[in-house]
């Protein structure tokens, strides 16, 4: 894998409502029509039309993206994806390193230039955090070096524990 986009990668910790990027991910599920966590909180900071926009997706499978209007966000998309529920079964990295994949191509395809993500299944799904956050920047590495557009990626962490992972795993990796 190459490090020459890890330049491009910014780990913060707070609240992804907040972020002025293109795009914020949303860990939605199958139905898309809002729930608890961040997509509850997205929903909420959105406004009504996404869920009135949302509907008319037919919702979205495991491991796959939609993008919508971030409506009343700062963000000027939402793209939804649908991390795995964790199982310990060998699909589990494979799909979660497809919504990132999915994620950022639908990114690069509407030149979205700054993209923040939560940790994908990390909350109610139950994603082991030291796994989700390696699969997230190794997937998000690969998939730069495909995707010019893309000036940077924020991983925009909700608790102390998942933002410590994160930057001891980045700073691992710039040694
Ligand atoms: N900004 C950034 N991260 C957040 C925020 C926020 N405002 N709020 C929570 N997190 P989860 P999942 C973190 O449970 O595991 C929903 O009900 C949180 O601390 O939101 O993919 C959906 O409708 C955790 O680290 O998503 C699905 O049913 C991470 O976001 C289900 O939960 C993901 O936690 C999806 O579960």
């Amino acid at each position: 894998m190459s490090k020459s986009n890890l330049n491009k990668i910014v780990i913060q910790k707070g609240d992804i409502t907040q972020l002025s990027v293109d795009a914020i991910v949303n860990a939605a599920n199958n139905s898309l029509l809002g729930g608890g966590g961040v997509d509850g909180a997205i929903h909420m900071a959105a406004g009504p039309e996404l869920v009135e926009e949302c509907k008319a997706l037919n919702g979205c499978k495991t491991g796959e993206a939609k993008m919508t209007g971030g409506y009343r966000l700062k963000a000027r998309h939402v793209i939804h994806t649908v991390g795995p529920i964790y199982s310990g079964s060998p699909d589990d990295p494979k799909t979660l390193a497809r919504c990132y994949q999915n994620c950022l191509q639908i990114a690069q395809t509407n030149d979205i230039k700054t993209i923040a993500f939560p940790a994908i299944s990390c909350g109610v799904y139950g994603y082991p955090l030291s796994d989700a956050c390696k699969i997230a920047v190794e997937t998000t590495l690969e998939m730069l070096s495909q995707c010019p557009i893309i000036e940077q990626v924020i991983f925009m962490l909700f608790s102390d524990d998942t933002y410590s992972i994160y930057i001891n795993y980045i700073n691992t990796m710039k040694q």
